[in-house]
């Protein structure tokens, strides 16, 4: 089959099928579209669902350089807040970090339900993508051949589809189908559980601080995050498995003022809680991301604990890669093989590094909450050390914003 021949759209012959309609699917969709490059998305939610579905909000600089290069950030770079700040509290003091002096870089935070919204607009009416919401049943077949497929089935008829492929880019998430559907001597799975549980609460409130909060207490962690002007998501270190409704507003509130005071810190802003749901801390990496003409992209392939709020500038930097390949290789651009070659290494060292850097900030959220002398001992040094050592505050800078001049 020719380039050009492999770009359109053929009966039930797609050269791309994309199945999930995360951050991680629709950037890839849209880069396709833009090369020209026929696609279908298939999700398994409503359009309603996915655009409201709270989740991200802190994006990395270099992630929103990267929507914008494809011409995906204008909105967020309309709207989205800037932040070159954070504050870590311990022993009932604050101590503000001043990242963006740093590191001349920032975070922008724009809700994940926003991001999904303009990415899901951008691709379905502006460049014309192929979309099909609350699809069941998604199966990936002939994975092992040049002729894979993909079969769901269609919510309106209940009939069984089938749409026949190229490639097959599974980036439907932690518990999708596509990654299941491999079969387990193909591939290594690399998991840590840190045993510790967050209640993830959303206030309906404006942020208490205008910048992102770690509370490290004796009683556990607790973090503020900034989300909109009137949205901010909270969260207090919990037992995993905890029960959400044992949790009362009356409790979460006192224990997040517990866990955040600080001399001259302003009293929280309290609010109804929208969400409260209690999150396992545990991270895994799918090694390789790529079979054959199966490419596993964001979530499907690496799970990162939102303990550094890396998940969603992960399932991003994928999706640039594994679209600027396909594209490439739809063109017959002559570097395209080693590009879909490289890709499952060239996204690993980056996911390795942030899964590095989300245990090595576990112990600096969690250590002063164990109850053991020599832990939070150890925990308070590396915490002081951020305000004692300019080259520990430029590292651990580095690393919060993703910004490392190679992975
Ligand atoms: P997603 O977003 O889960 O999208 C996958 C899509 O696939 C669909 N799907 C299927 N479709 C068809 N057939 C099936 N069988 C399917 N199974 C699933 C799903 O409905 C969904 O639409 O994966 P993607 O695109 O890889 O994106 C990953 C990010 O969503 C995730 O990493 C982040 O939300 C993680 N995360 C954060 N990341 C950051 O970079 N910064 C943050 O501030 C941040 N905060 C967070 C977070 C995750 C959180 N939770 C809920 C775990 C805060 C929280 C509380």
């Amino acid at each position: 089959m020719t380039p050009s021949e492999n770009r359109g759209n053929h009966g039930n012959h797609v050269p791309v099928v994309i199945v999930g309609a995360g951050p991680a699917g629709l950037t890839l969709g849209n880069i396709l579209r833009a090369g020209g490059i026929h696609c279908v998305i298939l999700e398994c939610e409503t359009r309603a669902f996915i655009e409201q579905r709270p989740r991200a909000g802190v994006i990395e600089e270099w992630a929103v350089r990267g929507l914008d290069r494809r011409g995906l950030a204008k909105h967020l770079l309309a709207r989205a807040e800037r932040h070159t700040a954070c504050e870590f509290r311990f022993e009932g003091e604050r101590h503000p970090f001043p990242y963006g002096e740093l590191t001349g870089s920032h975070h922008f935070v724009y809700p994940q339900p926003l991001l999904v919204t303009d990415l899901v607009r951008e691709y379905a009416e502006v460049r014309g993508g192929d979309i099909r919401f609350a699809v069941r049943d998604v199966q990936p077949h002939d994975i092992d051949t040049d002729h894979p497929s993909v079969s769901y089935t269609c919510p309106g008829t209940g009939r069984r589809e089938i749409l026949r492929c190229d490639f097959v880019a599974g980036c439907d998430g932690a518990r999708g189908a596509i990654r299941a559907a491999l079969p387990a001597d193909r591939i290594r799975v690399a998991r840590h559980d840190y045993g510790i549980g967050w209640l993830a609460l959303l206030a309906q409130a404006p942020p208490s601080a205008d910048r992102v909060l770690f509370g490290m207490h004796p009683d556990g962690f607790a973090g503020q995050m900034p989300r909109s002007p009137d949205v901010t998501r909270y969260y207090l270190q919990c037992p995993p498995g905890d029960d959400p409704d044992g949790w009362s507003d009356e409790r979460v509130w006192d224990q997040l003022r517990r866990r955040l005071a600080a001399d001259g810190a302003a009293p929280l802003v309290q609010g109804p809680l929208i969400e409260k749901r209690v999150l396992d801390m545990h991270d895994y990496v799918v090694e390789p991301m790529r079979h054959g003409r199966l490419f596993l992209a964001g979530d499907a392939a690496h799970l990162v604990a939102p303990i550094a709020a890396k998940g969603m500038n992960l399932a991003l930097h994928d999706a640039f890669l594994l679209g600027d390949a396909l594209t490439a290789h739809v063109h017959g651009a002559p570097d395209a093989e080693g590009l879909l070659r490289g890709y499952s290494q060239a996204c690993l060292r980056r996911v390795w590094d942030y899964q590095e850097f989300s245990q090595w900030l576990s112990e600096l959220y969690h250590g002063t909450a164990t109850g053991d002398p020599f832990r939070t001992g150890t925990t308070l040094a590396r915490l002081r050390r951020l305000f004692t050592s300019r080259h520990a505050a430029a590292a651990f800078a580095e690393q919060y914003l993703g910004a490392a001049d190679r992975y």
